[in-house]
């Protein structure tokens, strides 16, 4: 996989992604990652990005050549989804990186101001994104999470092929609690059921404490999850445990 990133800090990603398993990746050859400055696509003297708005009002737009330039000079003759990485944009999900990790290729706009030139949208953007309801300073911080979360989909990025489907929002619960040594820790004691050896109790606990905590923490999620009928009998188990926990406060 190939990742173009458009932005007017390219330092800002110098190391971050040489860390970690995004790090790793870019090394083993899995996913190549390139950044542009934006700056670079301008042809004037001062190397200008942005220009106050039209109608007025405070803040800066950023202007349409540069972002036009860059993707036209970064792309050529190829095709690849373009993101334009703002608040406004589609909120990020597990199955929006799922997705974007089976392309070949992405590039990544990042905005900043008070927001991009609305052309820029119409003539090169063909996707945009947002990772959370806030307002950041501006897009680099959200390329580098759109990144994370798509490189460690790379076939060969974690060196554990199983582990990135088996977790938190792909099977659409939230994880179990997890435990290592040693088994007792500022007098709190490890789950009996882990140290038995015992796999279907250990699965069935594992599976209960996910669905308990999703209940507890998203219960937003359990509709959407995919369970059993043995899952909807646990849930309704759990329930009935936290509404006695609550009488019993
Ligand atoms: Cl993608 N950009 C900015 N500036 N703020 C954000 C965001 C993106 N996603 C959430 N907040």
């Amino acid at each position: 996989m190939r990742i173009d990133i458009i932005t007017i800090f390219p330092g800002f990603f110098d190391t971050v992604l040489a860390c970690s398993i995004v790090g790793r990746a870019r090394r083993a050859g899995i996913v190549q990652i390139q950044c542009h400055d934006l700056r670079d696509y301008t042809t004037d003297a001062h190397r200008t990005v942005d220009d106050t708005p039209y109608g007025g009002g405070a803040g800066m737009v950023m202007k349409p050549e540069p972002f036009y330039r860059a993707v036209r000079e970064v792309l050529g003759d190829e095709k690849a989804p373009v993101i334009l990485l703002t608040p406004q944009g589609e909120l990020f999900t597990q199955a929006k990186a799922m997705q974007l990790a089976a392309q070949e290729r992405l590039v990544l706009l990042c905005g900043h101001y008070e927001g991009v030139d609305e052309r820029v949208r119409q003539t090169v953007v063909t996707d945009e994104i947002s990772i959370g309801d806030y307002v950041l300073t501006g897009g680099e911080p959200a390329a580098v999470v759109v990144i994370d979360a798509i490189v460690r989909l790379l076939p060969g990025a974690t060196g554990n092929e199983q582990s990135p489907m088996d977790e938190s929002f792909s099977t659409g619960l939230l994880e179990y609690p997890h435990y290592t040594r040693p088994s007792e820790f500022q007098g709190l004691k490890v789950p009996e059921v882990l140290l038995t050896g015992n796999h279907k109790q250990i699965c069935r606990w594992r599976r209960r404490q996910a669905l308990k905590r999703t209940l507890q923490r998203r219960p937003d999620l359990l509709g959407q999850a995919e369970l059993t009928k043995e899952d909807h009998e646990l849930l309704r188990e759990i329930w009935q445990e936290m509404q006695d926990d609550r009488r019993g406060e």
